[in-house]
C-alpha cells in the first residue's frame, strides 16, 4: 500500500509527523455489500492524486502538521498502535475497514482523555447491543463507543425498533441529528465535550456522492455538509483523533474512493487550522 498522500520524505517521517494514517483493512461481519477490507489501499491510492493545496485554508496541510503512514495494521495490534501514538502526543487518522474498528480505538482514547466524546457521522444509529450473535459485529459500534464516553450521532436515517428503544430509555435520543432534520450545526457542537474523537461511516453521505458502501441509504448528507459540520467542531473542539471507515471500492468508480481521500484531507486541514488558533494544542 502507499502512503497518504503523494509527498517528500521529510514530511512523513515518524518523528515529526502529528497525524499518523492507520489502514486497518479488516472485515469480518460485514452483512450485505461487501469489500471494505479494500477501503484503506484505495483511499491510499486515490490520496496520491489530491491536490495538496488547500484553498480554502490558504495552506499545504501536510507542512503544518505532517503525516505519516504506518503499515496495515490488523483489528488485534490495533489497540497497541493507537497506545503508542498517543503516548507521543500524535493524532491517529484510522483508515477502515468496517466499522468495528472503531471501539478498540475509542477505548484507547478514553484511557488518555477524561473528557472524551465521539461525534459520528453514519446512516445507522449503530445502537444495537448485540448483532448476529456478536458484540463486536459493525452494527453494534455506538453501543460499545457510549461504554466509554457520550456521543452525537449526526446523518442517522436508519435504525431497528430495539435501537430506537434503547435510545429513548437511555436519553441518547436527544443526541441522534437526523439527516432528514438537519439544520444548524451550532447543537451538534454544543453537545460535544472538550476532546472529540470523530468516526466517520462514509455511507453517512449521500450514495449519489459516495455509493461505493456496503449499505447505500438514500437520504444522506451532501459534501457541503459534511465539511460545515467538520469546519464548525474542528474550530470550537479539541479533536484528538478519528477513522474513516467503511468504504467498499468498487471498479470503475474512482469518484467515491478519491472522495473519501478528500474528506480524510479535508479534516486534517481543519483540525490544523484548529491548532493553529489554539496555541496549546494537544
Ligand atoms: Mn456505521
Amino acid at each position: 500500500m502507499p502512503d497518504f498522500l503523494d509527498i517528500l520524505p521529510q514530511y512523513k517521517d515518524y518523528k515529526a509527523a502529528k497525524f499518523i494514517v492507520v489502514p486497518v483493512p479488516h472485515e469480518a461481519t460485514t452483512t450485505y455489500g461487501q469489500g471494505t477490507k479494500r477501503g484503506p489501499e484505495a483511499i491510499l491510492h486515490a490520496s496520491q492524486h489530491l491536490e495538496e493545496f488547500d484553498q480554502e485554508l490558504n495552506f499545504e496541510t501536510y507542512k503544518k502538521m505532517p503525516v505519516h503512514t504506518t503499515a496495515p495494521c490488523s483489528l488485534n495490534q490495533l489497540s497497541a498502535v493507537i497506545d503508542k501514538i498517543l503516548n507521543a502526543n500524535k493524532i491517529a487518522a484510522v483508515l477502515g475497514g468496517e466499522h468495528s474498528i472503531t471501539p478498540p480505538v475509542v477505548r484507547a482514547y478514553g484511557k488518555k482523555y477524561s473528557q472524551l466524546s465521539v461525534l459520528q457521522l453514519d446512516a445507522h444509529a449503530d445502537l444495537r447491543d448485540t448483532f448476529k450473535g456478536s458484540l463486536n459485529n459493525h452494527a453494534c459500534v455506538m453501543r460499545r463507543v457510549l461504554e466509554v464516553c457520550p456521543a452525537v450521532q449526526v446523518g442517522v436515517r436508519s435504525l431497528s425498533a430495539e435501537e430506537w428503544d434503547y435510545a429513548q430509555k437511555s436519553g441518547q435520543d436527544r443526541r441522534i441529528h437526523w439527516a432528514d432534520r438537519l439544520s444548524v450545526t451550532t447543537q451538534i457542537v454544543e453537545a460535544l465535550s472538550s476532546d472529540v474523537y470523530i468516526t466517520i461511516d462514509v455511507d453517512v453521505l449521500d450514495p449519489a456522492v459516495v455509493p461505493a458502501v456496503g449499505t447505500p441509504e438514500p437520504g444522506g448528507l451532501f459534501w457541503p455538509q459534511v465539511l460545515t459540520i467538520l469546519r464548525n467542531v474542528c474550530a470550537a473542539k479539541n479533536v484528538v483523533g478519528f477513522d474513516v471507515v467503511e468504504l467498499s471500492p468498487r471498479r470503475d468508480d474512482i469518484a467515491s474512493d478519491f472522495t473519501v481521500a478528500k474528506m480524510v484531507y479535508k479534516l486534517m486541514g481543519y483540525i490544523a487550522a484548529g491548532q493553529i488558533s489554539q496555541p496549546q494544542g494537544l
